[in-house]
């Protein structure tokens, strides 16, 4: 990795299938078993609040059971290391919900798309963290008002933390997205950005994304191997 300093690594749902959490849009993922517009969209939600809150509640006590992968250790070990190695930044952006890259130690992570381990209210917009079911309403610690949801980003909803993730694209000299489809915008035009703003850009998935031809570099197979093959 000569000549880079400040690197933007963006992960997806590939990233944990090997920890054994489903994926959405591959055979046999959640968008197969579940149909987006009921469970993850703000319309959803307000239709039949008990259906997301079933699904979101079955997913949050599953993730609690797995464990970081060797993608996330590696990726854990570079963030840790980068900065004294190289005095530059890493960030690392995922869509993911869950809190595996936290576990395996990586420190700095922004979640875009929330966190299964938050719960929102929608009355007084505290956030608290949740490990159990939020299918029996319980009320907010903060304002005692039973409006909690899951913190996490639906469709038609905007991302969390979007000018942070810009602000570090612009200064970023590489740009590295790791099992994600490319089906889902803002995250998938990233690239697109990084490329325009100046970056390389390196893919790490297991097939060839939606977004694979804007990437100057990529490499496929298993994250479990090819992230820390990348890393070494
Ligand atoms: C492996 C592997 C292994 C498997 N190793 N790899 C028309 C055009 C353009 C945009 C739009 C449009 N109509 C509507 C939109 C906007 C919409 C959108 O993008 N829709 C598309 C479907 C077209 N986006 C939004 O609404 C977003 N908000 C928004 O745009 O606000 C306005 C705005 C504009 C500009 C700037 C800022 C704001 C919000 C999107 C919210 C997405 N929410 C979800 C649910 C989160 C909660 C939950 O977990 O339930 O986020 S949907 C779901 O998809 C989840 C994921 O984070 C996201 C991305 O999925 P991901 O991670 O890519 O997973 P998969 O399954 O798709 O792919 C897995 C990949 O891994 C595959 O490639 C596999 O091959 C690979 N793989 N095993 C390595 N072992």
């Amino acid at each position: 990795m000569e000549n880079i300093r400040n690197i933007v690594i963006l992960t997806g749902a590939g990233i944990s299938a090997e920890s054994g959490i489903d994926t959405f849009r591959s055979e046999g993922g959640l968008w197969e078993q579940h149909r987006v517009e009921d469970v993850a969209t703000p319309e959803g939600f307000a239709r039949d609040p008990d259906l997301v809150l079933r699904f979101y509640d079955m997913r949050r006590e599953s993730i609690q059971t797995k464990q970081p992968n060797p993608a996330h250790e590696a990726l854990a070990r570079l963030d840790r290391e980068w900065s004294d190695r190289t005095g530059g930044n890493l960030l690392i952006v995922t869509q993911n919900v869950d809190d595996l890259h936290e576990r395996a130690g990586a420190n700095r992570v922004l979640h875009m798309h929330g966190q299964h381990l938050n719960a929102w209210c929608t009355m007084c917009d505290t956030r608290s963290t949740w490990r159990g079911p939020l299918i029996d309403r319980p009320a907010c610690p903060e304002c005692g008002v039973a409006a909690l949801r899951p913190d996490v980003v639906w469709f038609g909803e905007m991302p969390y933390r979007m000018d942070e993730i810009y602000g570090a694209l612009r200064q970023a000299d590489l740009f590295v997205s790791i099992g994600t489809s490319g089906a889902v915008y803002p995250a998938a035009g990233f690239v697109q950005d990084a490329r325009e703003l100046g970056a390389r850009t390196l893919e790490l998935n297991l097939e060839p994304s939606q977004g694979s031809r804007w990437f100057t570099e990529a490499r496929y197979g298993p994250a479990s191997h090819i992230v820390p093959q990348w890393v070494e």
